[in-house]
Order: structure tokens, then sequence, then C-alpha cells
């Protein structure tokens, strides 16, 4: 078993629902549960507030197949894929999977653009203070904060 993070967000529709579901339907994968973040959208269109998660899994997947859980979590939510950055009723990234780096243009693990994060960050940081490198706090943008728990 490998232990993995996966960072699940939502800003459309009733987004505790749908992460509520998410870690759900992975089941007795789930190790532990973040609390949750509303945060403020970074990229694409002007668009409503997110909330954030981490969940921590112990998978005996390959990445490959963890990334099609994945999809298949964002298509139980029915997930449109129209703009990129755009609203979403589920978004399920693979943020890191211990001892794996995966760089094919399907999938880039750890997720490249989460170290500058806050969303991702300070719900990692509270999972796993040895995956968020030192000082990670200055390197993040964006407005977080906790507003309670799945
Ligand atoms: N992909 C590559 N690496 C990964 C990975 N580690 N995990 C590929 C998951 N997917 C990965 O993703 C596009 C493709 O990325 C996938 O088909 C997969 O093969 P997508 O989910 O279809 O599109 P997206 O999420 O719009 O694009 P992207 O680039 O993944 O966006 P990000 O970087 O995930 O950003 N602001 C707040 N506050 N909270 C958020 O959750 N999320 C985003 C999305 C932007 N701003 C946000 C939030
Ligand atoms: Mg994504």
């Amino acid at each position: 078993m490998t232990r993995a993070f996966l960072g699940l967000g939502s800003n459309l529709g009733d987004r505790w629902s749908y992460l509520r579901d998410a870690v759900a339907t992975l089941g007795p994968t789930v190790r532990t549960v973040s609390p949750v973040y509303e945060t403020e959208p970074l990229g694409g269109p002007d668009q409503g507030s997110f909330l954030n998660v981490v969940v921590e899994v112990d998978t005996d997947l390959e990445p490959g197949a963890l990334l099609g859980l994945c999809r298949r979590l964002e298509g139980a939510a029915a997930r449109s894929r129209q703009e990129r950055w755009g609203p979403r009723t589920l978004d399920v990234d693979i943020l890191w999977i211990d001892g794996h780096e995966v760089d094919t243009t399907e999938l880039q693990v750890p997720h490249p653009r989460m170290w500058q994060r806050r969303f991702v960050m300070a719900p990692l940081a509270d999972l796993a203070p040895d995956v968020v490198p030192h000082g990670w706090e200055d390197r993040a943008e964006g407005r977080v904060r906790r507003v309670g728990t799945l």
C-alpha cells in the first residue's frame, strides 16, 4: 500500500455534497481528510469561491489507474469539461504519491502547480508536514479560511 494525497475542489452546486460523496466513494482507502477550506478562485474566469480539501489515501493502484479513479469521481459528480480552470462541480487531482514521480502528457505527479497554491498547501500541510517544503506560506497565493469538516 502506498500513501497518496488527492486534492478535491468544488465551486458549483451543492459543494459540500460533492466533496462528501467523493470521499464516501473512496471508502476504506481513506486514511484522513483535511479540514474544509473556503478558497478564493485562482485562474480562469470570474467564478464563485471553492471549497477545497485534501484526502490521504492508502492505495494499491498504479498512478495511471489512480488518475482513472479521479476521473470516475468527477464523472459521478456530473463534471463537464468546458473551460480550463473554469467552474466545476468536482475536480480531483493527484497531488503526491510516496515514492513516485510521473511526467507524461496525461499525468504529472507531484502536481506541478500545487506549491504556489494556498488552497492545496494549507490542507496538505494539515495532514502531511513531511511533504510540504519549509517556508511554503511565503510562496503560496490566494486567500483561504477553514470553514469546517466533512
Ligand atoms: N493531469 C495531469 N496531471 C494531473 C494530476 N496530477 N492530477 C491532467 C489530475 N489530473 C492531472 O485536468 C486536465 C488534465 O490534467 C486531466 O485530463 C489530466 O490528464 P482537468 O481536471 O480536466 O482540467 P482543469 O482542472 O481545469 O485543469 P488543471 O490544469 O488540472 O487545473 P488545476 O491546475 O487543477 O486548477 N482555485 C481554487 N480556489 N480552488 C481550486 O480547486 N482549481 C483550479 C484548477 C483552478 N483554480 C482553483 C481551483
Ligand atoms: Mg484537474
